[in-house]
């Protein structure tokens, strides 16, 4: 009798390597274990002591500490992945995830890169390309310029034909850098040659496009898989707007504000959109959400998010192996194991806290060492984390500590069981946002769905007192 599995499944790869830390490692390594594919870690010599590396079959240490010493060192990764002979790489979300170059070295290597063609990447990663191609896909956008500014004429010309307010926008952008909001002719001039010489420094290339400029907007983004074969199925929506500096700190799907007519509209535009350009693997689509609930495409990642156990909570779509399976050759069918017609969501509601380690005065990212770390259980509570008690967590990556995720039958019950989470969840030994998620949790216009990407604004600090020797006093838990 044959050993083979299912009658339709693929052969997937025998090895991956996973090129990335933290949680998001651990969440790779999760999909690989079972998929049955061994896993290869590579660390800086600051995450020696990571789950990712205990949890792995194999670890290659690829250099030290600093990000574009190890993580970012196209050439250690690489060499990892000659040595332990893997055949494929995840690379997670952030680090070379959506570097076309990393995936075109993979290319070349014979290395399955599991994620978009580099074409799609540079298509998709220039921002006024994006655009463009979103719009020739059938996306809405907002008015605006057609690709790059040529010099600030142009832009007042194109200002003055869209209408005040404006937004300059940075081609190569991202986390806000090389952003200005133009609200006047008069100001057009200085804040484009600011925005170009930010960008520039920042992204090594100043090239700017222009767009209406939204007031108060609602961050909502669009889930979609695309095989190898021509199908693309969208998973619905996520709704962002709970952000600070241009970092999320809640994320929840459905949207409050989308309804499910709107949900299945778009989602379908964004899935043909997608067909169209030929995407690949998993990605998603960002929309601005204006006053009047109407959705303006602003850009696309090409890449696994942060946020997308939302998706899986109320899909219940295990995007990772979905991804995996696509990158092997499957079919959507096969990549997330039945017929995405039949996929009926969102299944209840889900939401995310993203527990970061910080100054709770400054918010600024702060390092130090776990020394007791208890993660809250029960129905309806996922908990993404690489922490654990006596860890340290080095100042080098990002201060994310733990995605806390709450699914219920509807919003009510989710956002419940997130606030009874929250109180069992116990890190000591550094700050963490608990504390914050915990007020937003009770603030009533949170509660009641009504919030943009403004909503913060409220909880901003009056100037920061003097309290970093209070501070690090408490660290250590004096
Ligand atoms: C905008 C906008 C208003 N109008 N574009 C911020 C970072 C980048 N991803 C796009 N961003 C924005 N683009 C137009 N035409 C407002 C923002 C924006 C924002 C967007 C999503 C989530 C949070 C935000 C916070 C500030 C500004």
């Amino acid at each position: 009798m044959s050993v083979s599995s299912s009658p339709n499944s693929i052969p997937l790869f025998k090895k991956i390597l996973i090129a990335n830390r933290g949680e998001i490692a651990l969440r790779i390594l999760c999909a690989c274990k079972e998929l049955g594919i061994k896993t290869v870690a590579v660390y800086s010599e600051a995450d020696r002591h990571a789950l990712h590396v205990r949890f792995a079959d194999e670890a290659i240490c690829i250099g030290p500490p600093r990000s574009t010493d190890s993580y970012l060192n196209i050439p250690a990764v690489m060499s990892a992945a000659e040595i332990a002979n893997v055949d494929a790489i995840h690379p997670g979300y952030g680090f070379l995830s959506e570097n076309a170059s990393f995936a075109e070295v993979c290319e070349s290597c014979h290395v399955k890169f599991i994620g978009p063609t580099p074409a799609a990447i540079r298509l998709m990663g220039g921002k006024d390309q994006a655009r463009e191609a979103a719009q020739r896909a059938g996306l809405p956008i907002l008015p605006g310029s057609n690709g790059v500014l040529a010099d600030e004429e142009e832009a007042a010309r194109v200002a003055a034909q869209v209408g005040y307010p404006v937004i300059l926008k940075a081609s190569a952008g991202g986390g806000g850098r090389g952003m200005r909001i133009v609200r006047s002719p008069e100001e057009i001039a200085v804040h484009f040659a600011a925005a170009q010489s930010e960008a520039a420094s920042a992204f090594g290339n100043g090239a700017l496009y222009l767009e209406k400029y939204i007031e108060q907007p609602r961050h909502i983004e669009f889930q979609v898989l695309a095989d190898e074969h021509g199908n693309v199925m969208h998973l619905g929506e996520r709704e962002c707007s709970i952000q600070r500096r241009h970092q999320k700190l809640i994320e929840e799907s459905p949207s409050p504000r989308l309804d499910p007519a709107t949900r299945q509209k778009m989602g379908e535009r964004v899935a043909r959109a997608m067909k169209q350009v030929g995407y690949t693997n998993a990605g998603t689509i960002e929309f601005l959400m204006d006053a009047g609930g109407e959705l303006y495409f602003i850009e696309m990642n090409t890449r696994l998010q942060v946020e997308h156990g939302v998706t899986e909570l109320v899909t219940g779509v295990d995007l990772v192996k979905a991804q995996i399976r696509i990158a092997a050759g499957a079919s959507l069918a096969q990549a997330i194991g039945f017929d995405p017609e039949r996929l009926i969501f969102p299944r209840g509601h889900a939401i995310e806290c993203r527990i970061n380690a910080e100054n709770p005065e400054t918010f600024a990212p702060s390092a130090g060492h776990i020394t007791a770390f208890h993660v809250p259980g029960g129905t309806g509570v996922r908990v993404d984390s690489a922490a654990y008690s006596e860890a340290d967590i080095p100042p080098y990556y990002d201060s994310l500590v733990a995605k806390l995720m709450a699914h219920g039958q509807d919003r009510e019950e989710a956002l419940r069981r997130m606030q009874r989470a929250l109180e069992m969840f116990i890190i000591e030994g550094i700050h963490t946002s608990i504390p914050l998620h915990r007020k937003i949790l009770a603030d009533p216009e949170f509660r009641a769905g009504e919030f943009t990407t403004r909503f913060m604004e409220r909880f901003a600090k009056p100037a920061a007192r003097r309290s970093n020797q209070r501070d690090n006093q408490q660290r250590r838990g004096a």
